[in-house]
């Protein structure tokens, strides 16, 4: 299953290309499919969604075995490349090194791992997000690199400004985390404008691309990043969040309605269902491999 050639379009995407790159959030086989229909190069396999998806909470409750499987429904979903939320890679370096062999196995181009501890909690939560230390954290990203080497892509991810730290420790991080073999930095922020990102590239000076992450500081136009040359921007959870207002809503029509006639307009049609997951392929195999009477 393994295909180097989805690894070398994430590589480009994120650390070859000199334009701004987007990926887009996935949690299922469906949403993959509709963000690759709608013309997105790359999908981001986001934990809070898949998370959410599966009814988990976004603080590892999902296990490293269940996200492996829904992974492997998104990149049998898709001909885009799939980089991954590898979270804090559930454990030490080895938990880590398996889980990336594990995503690599079935289908994934990328993974992002994160300097939390386990069990993690998603990043807009609370404010208790103890860092990994940072020798430790960098021999999580060693093994990785060790045991897939360029088989997969390594976003190292530090949520040093998350938790509370000042850039400083943003920008020591950063340099042990491209020390340990990382491909491309992921900064991550909880502001609501890009001030930390911008002020991050300023001193950071490419010497790692740098992904981000806007959901909390959205109203930043993408030329601020073009202007800092930020590598990649991930939406990381618009499909989860729209289909569960979508969802709400058809639900409270349709009991207080005892129908589903005024709703009929708003959602999909059986025969958008049947076309996306293209029925009519499996309809040609049955005239192909099905006895004729
Ligand atoms: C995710 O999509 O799971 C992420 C991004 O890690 S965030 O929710 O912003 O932490
Ligand atoms: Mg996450």
């Amino acid at each position: 299953r393994a295909d180097s050639s989805l690894t070398d379009m994430l590589r480009a995407q994120i650390c070859s290309s000199s334009e701004l790159s987007f990926l887009m959030e996935a949690h299922d086989g469906l949403s993959a499919a509709i963000a690759e229909r709608a013309g997105f190069k790359g999908l981001w396999a986001s934990g809070l969604s898949i998370a959410c998806s599966l009814g988990y909470r976004d603080a590892n409750e999902a296990s490293w075995s269940q996200l492996v499987d829904v992974v492997e429904r998104i990149a049998d979903s898709t001909t885009l490349p799939v980089l991954v939320d590898g979270d804090g890679g559930f454990g030490n370096f080895n938990n880590a090194r398996l889980l990336a062999r594990k995503l690599r196995q079935r289908g994934a181009a990328g993974v992002a791992l994160e300097d939390s501890c386990f069990p993690k909690m998603n990043s807009f939560v609370g404010d208790r997000h103890p860092l990994a230390d940072i020798e430790e954290f960098s021999g999580r990203l060693r093994a990785i690199k060790d045991s897939t080497a360029d088989d997969l892509i390594l976003v190292a991810r530090i949520e040093a400004l998350i938790a509370g730290h000042d850039m400083d420790e943003a920008i020591l991080r950063a340099h042990a985390y491209a020390d340990a073999g990382a491909d491309a930095i992921l900064i991550h922020s909880r502001r609501t404008a890009a001030d930390e990102i911008v002020a991050f590239t300023r001193v950071w000076q490419d010497r790692l691309p740098v992904v981000i992450v806007p959901t909390k500081y959205y109203r930043t136009p993408v030329s601020a990043y073009r202007k800092s040359r930020i590598s990649t921007v991930i939406w990381a959870n618009h499909s989860m969040r729209a289909a569960m207002a979508a969802m709400r809503q058809v639900c409270d029509r349709i009991l207080a309605e005892e129908s589903t006639a005024s709703i009929e307009p708003n959602i999909a049609t059986l025969d958008e269902v049947f076309e996306l997951l293209k029925y009519d392929e499996l309809a040609h195999a049955e005239a192909r491999y099905l006895p004729h009477p």
